[in-house]
């Protein structure tokens, strides 16, 4: 990165706001009100509610609401149905991102996700007692505001949040099959569509690469039909010269749901990489690196009141992702019988160096 770049990403905020995750953002836990009236108190400070349109930022803000002493706060955002019942927007008219990792769930059969409250409920809350997921709730309810400076996004780099294509999934399926071309013919025509893959990209075997502005070169195999305990599967992905896979950011999580729905793959459920097999209750990937705890990535078991998972102690120590709550992580025992979802260790970069250039 330039010194430019760098220099831009200290971006200053005016007060009252502070930078979370590349934003200005200001979240007074004082303050109560319905959600016009937070939108209105944010638009007396230069903003408007907040606009979450990313998963990574979306993990910057709880994380933020956990580091400052907030998790007591329940807090409006600017996502709201009230233009068209179901049509879900921000204040700039661009469409809300639907299902996991965003939204709350209830863990019933056939599984339910947020937002469920008809006309009823027409405004976004983060809700601690729903561990800051997104829910619908009525507008008149009086929760406190995070408001945005309207003028944050021309000043923030954080390439993650300005970058995302948010329509970046729904490609139509001809422009997915053009621009496909990470798998052998072996695999061509069984789960082989791709989101937006460079045409020089180029994973082995059944790998399907996701290559996107927010999460570059990961080459993932999934295989819904094989079944085994978390260390039968971990043993597929290695003699695959991979891994089970690592959800390091809430984006690439994000992805993963989507390619699972996407291709109905989703009456399965997946084991990821997270365990904490060597120590109780540190999450670890393949790596030895740390799993991220919270929301948006781990689930929650319905009861009262919600806690959030991991939550089997000794008895439950890797990483499942059920189809029943929506592919949230949760703590399983290790002995179930789930599929994997493999990443290969060295995936090819998208853009390979020519050595025949400039000659
Ligand atoms: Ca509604
Ligand atoms: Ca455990």
């Amino acid at each position: 990165m330039n010194k430019l770049l760098s220099l831009g990403l200290l971006m200053e905020c005016p007060i009252p706001y502070v930078t979370v995750g590349g934003h200005c953002l200001f979240f007074d836990a004082l303050e109560q009100g319905s959600w016009q009236h937070s939108r209105n108190f944010c638009e007396q400070l230069q903003g408007h509610l907040v606009k979450i349109e990313t998963d990574n930022f979306m993990a910057d803000v709880f994380d933020h609401i956990h580091h400052h002493g907030l998790g007591d706060a329940s807090f409006w955002i600017g996502a709201n149905d009230l233009a068209q019942e179901g049509v879900w927007k921000w204040h700039d008219g661009s469409n809300v991102r639907m299902g996991t990792p965003f939204w709350a769930y209830l863990a019933e059969k056939p599984p339910k996700q947020e937002p469920m409250g008809g006309t009823k409920q027409n405004c976004c809350c983060l809700n601690t007692y729903y561990l800051y997921f997104f829910h619908d709730y009525a507008c008149d309810l009086e929760f406190s505001p995070i408001c945005e400076y309207s003028a944050s996004k021309s000043n923030a780099t954080d390439s993650s949040s300005r970058d995302f294509i948010v329509n970046g999934l729904s490609v139509n399926l001809t422009n997915k099959l053009k621009q496909r071309k990470c798998y052998n013919d072996e695999a061509a025509g069984e789960m082989v569509e791709v989101y937006k893959v460079d045409q020089t990209a180029a994973c082995v075997m059944k790998f399907v690469m996701i290559n996107e502005v927010d999460v570059k070169d990961r080459c993932l195999y999934f295989n819904p039909l094989e079944k085994g305990t978390w260390q039968e599967v971990r043993a597929i992905c290695e003699q695959l010269q991979g891994h089970l896979v690592k959800i390091d950011t809430a984006n690439f999580m994000k992805y993963i749901v989507a390619y699972i729905h996407d291709h109905e793959i989703d009456n399965q459920d997946y084991w990821n990489g997270a365990n904490d097999l060597e120590k109780e209750g540190s999450w670890r990937w393949h790596d030895d690196t740390h799993v991220t705890m919270g929301t948006p990535f781990w689930g929650y078991l319905v009861s009262l009141p919600i806690v959030q998972e991991p939550g089997g102690g000794t008895e439950e120590n890797c990483c499942c992702m059920m189809h029943t709550l929506l592919y949230y992580f949760h703590d399983c025992s290790c002995d179930a019988l789930l599929s994997p979802i493999c990443e290969l260790d060295d995936p090819p970069p998208a853009n390979p160096p020519s050595v025949l250039s400039d000659i």
